[in-house]
This record gives C-alpha cells, sequence and structure tokens, in this order.
C-alpha cells in the first residue's frame, strides 16, 4: 500500500493474510506499528458527546416531535466524532488499544451558560469479547444515555465488515413537565476501506433506528459515495409515527451539513462547528485502573516511535491481566463490574423494539445497568 511506511511493507502484508483467517473478533491481533492508535477504546464512549449543548437541548423539545427531531439532530451529531476523529487526527483510522477486563474511563464536560455538567463513566465489562459499558448524564438538563458496545468483525478480501453489537437507550425528562420519555438507539454498521494501501478509513452501511417510548421511530439510512449523492458519508433519515407515516425527512452529509426535507430545504445540522473535548483528570491523580494511566508507557511508546518500550508494558499489563484471571479460577472467584450491573435482557430494549416496524431479532438483549450510587467518583477531581 501507497501508504505503509517502507520498512513496514512485509509486516502490513502479513496482517492482511491473518485477517483472511480472522474470525469475529480482531481487536487482539498484532499489528504493524504505523497503524497502532495510543488510545484505548474505552474512550470512545466520549464521542457521544462532544457537543454537550445538542445533548442537554434534547429536553427543551416543546412536543414528542420536537424532541425526537433533537434527539435525531444530536445522534446524527455525534457520528463524524465516532467515525473520523481517527482520520482528522492520526491521518487514517487506527487500531485502538484493546482494553483489560475492569478498565475504567471518566469524564466530564463543565456546564458552561447554565447548561449542566455532562458526567461520563465508562467500564470494560468484557476482554474477550470486548465489551465497553458506559454511561452518560446530564442531571440538570435531565437527559442520560446508557449503553454498550461490542463488534463482530469479518474481512471481505478488501474492506473490514463491522457489525456492532449492543445498544444504547437515552432517557429524557422533558423541560415542559410533561412524562419521562425513553429512545431505543440502535448503531449502524460499518466499513473500513482503505486497507490494501494501508490508509483505513469508515464507510457506515445500511441503517440504524431510534425508537422513542412515545411511538415516534427515526430511521436512518447510509449510502457512501455514487448513491443519494456524488458525496461520501450521506445520510437520509425520517421521523414517522406508530402508523408507519412519515412526518419529516432529513438529509445531507453525517460529515457536515444536513437538511430538513429535501437537499434544498432549511439546515438541519451542520456538524463542521468545533468539538468540545471531554475533560479528564490528570494521569498523576489517576487510579491503576484508568485509561490513561494504565496505558501511560504503552502510549508513550506509540506516540515516540519507541516500540520496544510500547510492547515490554503491553506485554506487562496482558500477564497481569492472565494470572489475574488464573486466580480467580484458582479461588473460585468472578470478577465484579464496579459501576453496571450486567441484566440478561433489558426492558427497555424489550419494549421499545417492539413498537420498531421492523421489529428487531433477537427480541432481547442483554444490558449492563448503571449503579447510579457509583456515579461519585467522576466529580472527585475531574
Ligand atoms: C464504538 C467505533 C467503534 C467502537 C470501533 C472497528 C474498530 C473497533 C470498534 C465501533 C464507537 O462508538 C464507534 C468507532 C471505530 C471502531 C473501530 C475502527 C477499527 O478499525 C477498529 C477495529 C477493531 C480495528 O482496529 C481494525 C484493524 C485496523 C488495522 C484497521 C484500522
Amino acid at each position: 500500500g501507497a501508504d505503509v511506511p517502507q520498512e513496514q511493507k512485509a509486516g502490513w502484508a502479513s496482517f492482511i493474510k491473518s485477517l483472511a483467517q480472522m474470525t469475529g473478533d480482531l481487536s487482539s491481533m498484532t499489528a504493524p506499528p504505523f497503524i497502532l492508535s495510543p488510545t484505548s477504546l474505552t474512550e470512545f464512549p466520549a464521542y457521544w458527546c462532544e457537543h454537550p449543548n445538542l445533548f442537554a437541548e434534547i429536553s427543551e423539545g416543546k412536543t414528542e416531535q420536537d424532541r425526537m427531531e433533537r434527539v435525531l439532530r444530536w445522534f446524527i451529531d455525534t457520528l463524524s466524532a465516532q467515525y473520523t476523529t481517527r482520520n482528522e487526527k492520526m491521518g487514517s483510522e487506527k487500531k485502538p488499544l484493546n482494553p483489560v477486563l475492569g478498565e475504567l474511563f471518566y469524564g466530564i464536560w463543565p456546564d458552561l451558560n447554565g447548561r449542566g455538567e455532562t458526567r461520563l463513566i465508562v467500564e470494560q465489562v468484557s476482554h474477550h469479547p470486548p465489551i465497553t459499558a458506559y454511561y452518560i448524564e446530564n442531571a440538570k438538563a435531565g437527559v442520560k444515555l446508557q449503553g454498550h458496545s461490542g463488534q463482530k468483525t469479518s474481512f471481505t478480501g478488501t474492506a473490514i465488515n463491522v457489525k456492532q453489537s449492543g445498544h444504547a437507550v437515552l432517557t429524557v425528562q422533558p423541560k415542559n413537565g410533561q412524562k419521562e420519555e425513553k429512545y431505543l438507539i440502535t448503531l449502524p454498521k460499518l466499513r473500513i476501506e482503505g486497507i490494501i494501501w494501508g490508509s483505513p478509513y469508515i464507510e457506515l452501511t445500511d441503517t440504524n433506528a431510534i425508537q422513542s417510548s412515545t411511538g415516534l421511530t427515526a430511521q436512518i439510512d447510509y449510502k457512501g459515495k455514487g448513491y443519494f449523492s456524488g458525496k461520501s458519508h450521506s445520510f437520509k433519515a425520517s421521523i414517522a409515527n406508530a402508523s408507519g407515516k412519515s412526518l419529516q425527512t432529513y438529509e445531507g452529509q453525517w460529515t457536515g451539513k444536513s437538511h430538513i426535507g429535501g437537499s434544498k430545504g432549511p439546515i438541519f445540522l451542520d456538524t463542521t462547528v468545533p468539538k468540545e473535548e471531554v475533560t479528564v483528570r490528570d494521569v498523576s491523580q489517576q487510579t491503576e485502573w484508568e485509561s490513561r494511566k494504565l496505558w501511560v508507557n504503552v502510549a508513550k511508546g506509540i506516540r515516540t516511535g519507541n516500540y520496544d518500550e510500547a510492547g515490554k508494558d503491553k506485554t506487562r499489563i496482558e500477564n497481569e491481566q492472565r494470572q489475574r484471571r488464573k486466580d480467580e479460577t484458582t479461588n473460585n472467584t468472578t470478577w465484579e463490574h464496579l459501576h453496571f450491573t450486567h441484566v440478561d435482557s433489558d426492558p427497555d430494549y424489550q419494549f421499545l423494539s417492539a413498537l420498531l416496524h421492523d421489529k428487531l431479532t433477537p427480541a432481547h438483549e442483554d444490558a449492563y445497568v448503571f449503579k447510579p450510587e457509583t456515579m461519585d467518583v467522576v466529580g472527585r477531581s475531574a
């Protein structure tokens, strides 16, 4: 590939070969240094809130449809952060650090202009397969998001297809006193293109949906270059009522501008306004389980090109983890989550997915329920 450093070409070629043999989970595969990111997947849930105003303003919607439109706007707005940040900051998609079981990530977005403080709590709740649980809350605004995220990957020969597992539930207490609403958010599929060239990037494919307890549904369809328009990262969305009648449509690019109604309609969203990165307390004040502290030497090695140092500390972390798992087996104990309780069937998912027109399969999904009494840690010194 054109973007692979000369001395890593052989390594990249053999990485691509091993992709062909991979089944389902490529997070633990060894990849050449140029493609490694110094950031752990536990940091990714912060992408849900890099425009905290859009998150907070959901509860200000005057009607059910107004609030659904605000949920859709906030959701579409998160996509460019979730799926293009690495390309923007590091030149291409990179392989994130594979979190250890129990890894934590805490952050806040400060209260500006009375919008309320937004808090983020992330915990790695499974290592194999990797599953990340998260909780984001703006108590003042009355908006909270709980979800978990996993991936199933497959290689097509030129691209990696990623099916996301897990879901998120957004809970909104409307400011006008109407009753609490819930929104089930399913997650889009991704295709990682540009693998052969050594410059991977993400395109979203197929659809995802947002199902409200009010009966309203938003469906989002994704297409790359040449489908809806000549532009990459395009989407069309529509909000429909419980009988499936479309009430409003939206279209445009999730990396740029989108419009209400047709492509010439009023602006729905401009995602290019500056994002607010999450505020995280300094590594010196973090515990051993907090992501940036845990990976500090690995990240430093990757950033400075000292891959020996990175590799050594990664091995140390992995050995420690192996030893913990062994000890648990010996002592007949299991690892306990700090912030989340696992439930086999999420009642919100069960209720809301049944309201969707294209009924979801399976009808049940598990969930990691946030333990509110563990919220305090975030404010401590972030
Ligand atoms: C949830 C997001 C997810 C996580 C990442 C597929 C991927 C791991 C999962 C789905 C977030 O809300 C959104 C964004 C990016 C997704 C990652 C992109 C990616 O490449 C990795 C996988 C595991 C790889 O590292 C593939 C190998 C690599 C060489 C290609 C860059």
